[in-house]
């Protein structure tokens, strides 16, 4: 695709002061009139240039006069109008065919439902308009619907009048008060049930909620629900951010590319993260989604109040966003906790893409295809460069720019400099060198030397910083590196501080009481203050002694991974047979200490995933490393086998409450069901079905269910089966059946799975929990030497790519990192990419494939 580059931004020569639209909903011919009030704010002699695809263009007038076609001009991608007055009335109708739409992008049908997708592009999908996010209007919409088929009709802003039409068809209107881009127009209309509170903002305003899902499902939106009042009375105590409309609307769909949109009053969410109870659900579900509900409210104001003028800027709504999304997970559950979790999908994901060919800034300077914009490193690099930008300036005043920033760019479409004037106005310094870490891509790598001098009782400290090449992107600069330090020792901490490491290197020199008589340890970039790699020589011992001796405890959480992932280096690499008995007991030790702390017990039995070991060293062999990671695992299994009996032996905590307290329990418990199905112990299988068939809440049946099927010896086939057989009505759970096998099998179980009449190429949760759960966590198999592992998803990517290209590439960036791998995978991920990229792809596709072969 054509590279559109953030240096071409001009501003829209236009304002559209109102926006009127009428629907006529019909699944397969949807009539849309609009009405825009037009005021020309740019040059004279320029075009009205109006985003459209795929419209039926039906009529079109300026100031009630018909337009003649020699006027106007209309392409696969734009409506042309060369002359306009400076102010006038443009009324377009077209027709489209949701029931045709199969992109999930614009408006679109599930299951019997419409429903609509518009960020980035699709609400040209609709109509022709000004699709971008720099033209904000006040948005009229009249709807009307076939009553009985579709009883409920929603949009934006506040419900005003509704009424009967003629042949069973109502009508109804809804006004939005706040000027939005067209990105964050919505419209629903369907039969739902429908799950409804309310909530009193610290103004005193009420505000009618309403979650709207399929019919019997109210209940399952009892957490979402309370997750969203949470989340209001967060925004107000943190932020001091109030809801501003009477009304707040969420609609449930089972047909979506993401996993929600906060259109304006309207939020669209995939089913997946509205639905829960404790029998169909998981703890980790209820977990996500109590995140994306606050992740969708906050971005009313951050993002919808405020919005981008480009979308070069995306990370100025998401990765703020997320920072405040995983700020109210830490408030809400533990905070080293919500840390970990965070850093462990940080590096999974978004390290991952900073070391591949799709690496790219922060803030991109160019992109091929808008959808393959929303990434790791727009979201979760986004979000560490906010809280890097807090621990810098401390709270206070973080929260006086915020203050700054909604007070001067409310009702706007902004930048990121726009937003860091904010902070340079209330601190009085100047970011602009931190700003270098929106424009570099790549992931820094700190490396620590330490030099103790006995005589003096000084310790010397050298960092030095480097961030490698990525493409486009030869040569890098330095940038400012928060890192919270700490100098430790058997008692305790010996000092604390904060370094901004600005330069390439620098040497701290720490002078300690006479009294240290040995070298102390030295704890850097603790509670991970930046998003950098770093690079130590420490021995075995003194990582032990990390271990050991810690007070941060993300630190202390990574010293262990640091030990454990060296351990599964050295066992894949044939440099050692067996695991070491002295890491196991520690592992094992560490583990049974945390007990008071379930939920961060749990986490330091969990090793990091085959897809972590991926830049530790290369070339990467996958198989080499699930074989040594699950000898390492089935050795902690072993030395923790009494503490597993004596915390699996305990009754799970009743009744079920889905709160931090009780999901730490069950973490620990699921984390034990993990070590069973690795479990040398030859009772492991028979325990394993005990607490499948036994267990009352779906966290500990799917957990036993996949330690189970892991095990060999047990009768993995039958449960599987008898699950099925359970949960065959319910979609979501069946997703689950479907990703359990895809991450457990082979490139058989694929093929097997995607014959299955269940799995359906048009619904990208079902596609996603085969393809993506195979590709992205049972990479042994995706990367199997013999290139099965890629034939078996080569088809079905394929085939959803040409339904919905926003899918299709998603699935695909899956081979991101076929060039670190070992030679014979590697040679098979070269040749199916290529095959891919003369098979035909989507142009999102095309744009993957083309950088991934680079
Ligand atoms: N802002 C939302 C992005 C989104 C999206 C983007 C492309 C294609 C489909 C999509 N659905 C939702 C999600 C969020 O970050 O809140
Ligand atoms: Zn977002």
């Amino acid at each position: 695709p054509v590279s559109v580059q953030l240096s071409d931004y001009k501003p829209y020569p236009f304002e559209i002061e109102q926006v009127n639209l009428r629907f006529d909903l019909d699944p397969d011919a949807t009539k849309v009139r609009s009405e825009l009030k037009v005021r020309r704010t740019g040059g004279a002699g320029d075009a009205l240039v109006l985003d459209g695809e795929g419209l039926t263009l039906r009529s079109i007038s300026i100031d009630g006069q018909a337009l003649d076609a020699s006027c106007y001009e209309q392409t696969d991608k734009a409506l042309i109008i060369a002359s306009v007055p400076d102010a006038f009335t443009l009324v377009t109708e077209v027709e489209i065919a949701p029931s045709q739409n199969t992109a999930l992008s614009g408006l679109y049908m599930s299951g019997g439902r419409f429903c609509t997708q518009c960020e980035s592009t699709g609400f040209r999908r609709i109509t022709f308009y000004p699709d971008r996010p720099d033209v904000m209007s006040a948005f009229h919409v009249w709807m009307a619907a076939d009553k009985a088929t579709y009883p409920i009709l929603l949009s934006n802003g506040t419900p005003g009048e509704t009424g009967e039409l003629d042949d069973g068809r109502h009508y109804a209107v809804w006004d939005d008060p706040h000027k939005k881009p067209s990105y964050l127009f919505a419209l629903c209309a369907g039969d739902y049930d429908v799950y409804r509170d309310s909530f009193t903002t610290m103004n005193g305003d009420e505000i009618a909620l309403a979650i709207h899902v399929d019919k019997g499902d109210a209940e399952r939106a009892a957490w979402a629900m309370d997750s969203l009042k949470r989340s209001m009375t967060w925004d107000e105590q943190t932020y001091g951010r109030a809801y501003d409309l009477g009304v707040f609307n969420i609609v449930a769909v089972r047909d979506f590319n993401f996993g929600a949109m906060e259109n304006k009053g309207l939020n669209v969410f995939n089913s997946a993260y509205v639905l829960a109870d404790e029998a169909t659900a998981t703890d980790a579900d209820f977990e996500a989604i109590e995140s994306i509900v606050a992740h969708e409210y906050f971005h009313n104001w951050t993002g919808n109040r405020i919005t981008c003028r480009d979308w070069f800027q995306l990370c100025l709504k998401e990765g703020l966003t997320v920072f405040r999304d995983q700020n109210f997970s830490a408030d809400m559950r533990s905070r080293p906790v919500q840390r970990i979790k965070d850093v462990i999908r940080l590096r999974a994901r978004q390290f991952a893409e900073d070391a591949g060919p799709l690496a790219h800034s922060v803030r991109p300077d160019h992109y091929g295809s808008i959808d393959n914009l929303y990434t790791a490193t727009v979201y979760e690099k986004g979000a560490e460069l906010i809280g890097m930008l807090r621990r810098m300036i401390g709270e206070e005043l973080y929260r006086k720019g915020m203050d700054l920033y909604f007070e001067r760019h409310d009702g706007q479409a902004v930048t990121i400099e726009d937003f860091y004037k904010c902070f340079e106005d209330v601190t009085g310094e100047d970011f602009t060198q931190f700003r270098l870490w929106y424009a570099q891509a790549g992931t820094p790598e700190v490396t620590v030397e330490e030099n103790w001098k006995p005589e003096t009782h000084e310790i010397e400290i050298t960092l030095k910083q480097k961030t490698p090449a990525t493409p486009g992107q030869p040569v890098k600069k330095p940038v400012p590196i928060p890192l919270e330090m700490a100098l430790l020792d058997e008692e305790g901490n010996l000092a604390e501080w904060t370094t901004i490491l600005e330069d390439e290197d620098v040497t701290l020199t720490m002078e300690m009481p006479d009294t240290v008589t040995e070298p102390p340890l030295v704890s850097v970039n603790r509670d991970f203050t930046a998003p950098i790699r770093l690079n130590r020589s420490l021995t075995r011992e003194q990582r032990l002694a990390m271990v050991r001796m810690e007070t941060d405890p993300f630190n202390q959480w990574d010293a262990v991974q640091t030990l454990v992932k060296a351990e599964i280096l050295a066992l894949s690499e044939g440099s050692q047979a067996e695991p070491d008995d002295a890491l196991v007991t520690a592992l094992a030790g560490a583990v049974e200490q945390a007990v008071d702390d379930p939920a961060f017990a749990a986490l330091l039995t969990r090793l990091p995933e085959v897809g972590e070991m991926f830049l530790e060293r290369q070339p990467a062999d996958a198989v080499a490393l699930n074989a040594a990671r699950k000898k390492l695992q089935s050795a902690l299994a072993a030395k923790l086998s009494g503490f597993s009996a004596e915390t699996l032996g305990k009754p799970t905590p009743a009744p079920f409450d889905p709160g931090a307290e009780q999901a730490g329990i069950r973490a620990l418990r699921t984390a034990m069901i993990v070590l069973l199905g690795v479990s040398p112990d030859a009772g492991a299988a028979d325990t394993l079905r005990g607490l499948y068939d036994n267990a009352t809440n779906m966290t500990e049946r799917l957990a036993a269910l996949r330690a189970y099927t892991v095990q060999k010896g047990g009768k993995a086939n039958e449960a599987l089966a008898d699950f099925e057989a359970t949960w065959k009505d319910n979609p979501l759970v069946m997703d689950k059946w479907f990703a359990l096998q895809a991450t457990t099998g082979d490139a058989e179980t694929i093929k097997t799975l995607a014959a299955h009449p269940a799995f359906d190429l048009r619904n990208p949760n079902r596609v996603r929990s085969v393809v993506a759960a195979f590709t992205m966590q049972n990479l042994a198999a995706f990367h199997a030497p013999d290139g099965s592992g890629y034939q078996a998803v080569e088809e079905i990517i394929l085939k959803a790519d040409k339904a919905n290209p926003a899918l299709g590439a998603r699935l695909l960036t899956a081979f991101e990192q076929w060039r670190i791998l070992e030679p014979q995978a590697k040679a098979a991920a070269e040749a199916t990419l290529k095959r891919l990229q003369s098979a035909g792809l989507s142009s999102n596709a095309a744009d993957i494939v083309a950088r991934a072969l680079g």
